[in-house]
């Protein structure tokens, strides 16, 4: 059964600016010494699935590098992950939604001719065996599986939201991001969310998206009128990812999954890796989370001026940071960070190449790479002034972009 992998990776994540400033939500850093396209890349390559294309569109710089630099897979086999840019070949505009990307790119599935086409998401944080749905979706014969976890029915406008026949596999409505979305008959504060990966048989999905091509009226948009068109014909069936079980997995991190559409979500799921037993475990050698960084030395916590011992606690510190008579409490520290004497940082995302001057203390922050903490600087103490320099989210977290200059 030959199955290819469509990544789609254009998205441009306004919700979280300014981390998206000048790069594709799918390059933006995660965990320290992630990105988020990590994630979806190591589920398909730890399930065998290794023909995998990833569509990009946004400021796809450092996007494209990353995938080039750290996805290479031995081509000798046939195995490839190749970004492939929007290009402008069937009239003069970009992609216009998910489904006229996939569109624009059927010869990609010509060239390849695959009995079905897994077609996933690129901004979650999560572990899955994809396997498990693919399988599910050739014994069920559907046309396509739209996987599906539960969530807050608050966020139903966030999300394709699923009804299901009594059995609980054909889905009978779809209706993305409704604004009006009622809870599910066993738990009413909750929804069946799309989590906006599907698998396809080919020659379906092929037909469904020349009909949608051809239709003036379409957003051209996977949610909003691929999968609807399959409820339609009665061929879209659910996979429910309580089911997924991934090798090594834990009690504790089973089914975790974290859309970080939003800065807070972001700021959350960073947070949710630093406890002493992380919801999400990163220590998974069965599932392991592949990514690529400078080579870098190990990090190194020193005294300074002998006054103060440099250190961090429950936090994740990457290769090329240096604590120099700093502390770090709840924090992640980036490849290359570097606190300096009588700086203290607690509960924050540092990317990389942050410097810490001396004596700056730091609150609940996002901040993203290469920025400079002057000395003695105050962030995250008196919301009201960050608010008039910085961007800073509903639940008060200070995100600073890249290269922004700080004063005092
Ligand atoms: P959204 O994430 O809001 O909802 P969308 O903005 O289309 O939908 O993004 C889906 C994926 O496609 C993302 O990975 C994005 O990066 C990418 N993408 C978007 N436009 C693209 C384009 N033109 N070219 C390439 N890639 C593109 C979707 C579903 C919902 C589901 C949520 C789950 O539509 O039904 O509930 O995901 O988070």
């Amino acid at each position: 059964m030959k199955v290819l992998a469509i990544v789609l990776a254009g998205g441009e994540g306004k919700r979280l600016m300014p981390l998206t400033a000048d790069r594709a939500k799918p390059a933006v850093p995660f965990g320290g010494i992630y990105r988020l396209i990590d994630f979806v890349l190591s589920n398909l390559a730890n399930a065998h699935y290794l023909q995998i294309v990833v569509l990009t569109q946004y400021k796809n710089h450092s996007l494209d590098r990353h995938i080039s630099r750290t996805w290479r897979l031995s081509s000798m086999l046939g195995n490839y992950v190749t970004p492939v840019p929007a290009q402008q070949r069937l009239g003069p505009h970009w992609f216009s939604g998910s489904a006229d990307a996939l569109f624009q790119n059927l010869n990609l599935i010509y060239d390849e001719l695959p009995d079905h086409v897994i077609v996933f998401g690129a901004d979650h944080i999560y572990r899955m065996d994809p396997r498990q749905m693919v399988d599910q979706h050739i014994d069920s014969g559907a046309d396509v599986t739209v996987a599906a976890i539960r969530q807050p029915l608050d966020l139903a406008d966030q999300f394709g939201v699923i009804e299901t026949d009594p059995t609980g596999r054909r889905i009978v409505a779809f209706r993305e991001k409704p604004k009006d979305a009622v809870g599910l008959a066993d738990a009413p504060d909750q929804i069946f969310a799309s989590m906006g990966n599907y698998v396809f048989k080919t020659q379906a999905l092929i037909e469904a998206l020349r009909e949608d091509a051809l239709d003036p009226s379409s957003r051209h948009d996977l949610g909003g009128n691929i999968i609807p068109m399959f409820v339609k014909s009665g061929g879209a069936e659910v996979y429910d990812f309580a089911h997924n079980v991934v090798p090594g997995s834990t009690d504790r991190d089973r089914g975790y999954w974290r859309d970080v559409g939003t800065l807070d979500a972001y700021y959350e799921a960073n947070m949710d890796l630093i406890s002493v037993h992380p919801v999400f475990n990163l220590y998974n050698d069965r599932w392991p989370i592949y990514t690529g960084h400078e080579p870098l030395p190990p990090a190194k916590f020193v005294h300074n001026e002998g006054d103060r011992i440099g250190h961090a606690l429950e936090s994740l510190v990457s290769p090329g940071v240096i604590v120099s008579g700093g502390t770090a409490l709840r924090s992640i520290l980036s490849p290359g960070v570097v606190l300096h004497s009588h700086s203290h940082v607690e509960d924050s995302v540092l990317m990389g190449c942050v410097k810490v001057g001396r004596g700056a203390v730091i609150r609940r922050a996002i901040i993203d790479k290469n920025v400079v903490i002057p000395d003695g600087a105050r962030i995250g103490f008196d919301l009201d002034y960050d608010r008039k320099r910085f961007a800073v989210t509903r639940s008060g977290v200070v995100v600073i972009g890249k290269n922004e200059i700080i004063e005092r």
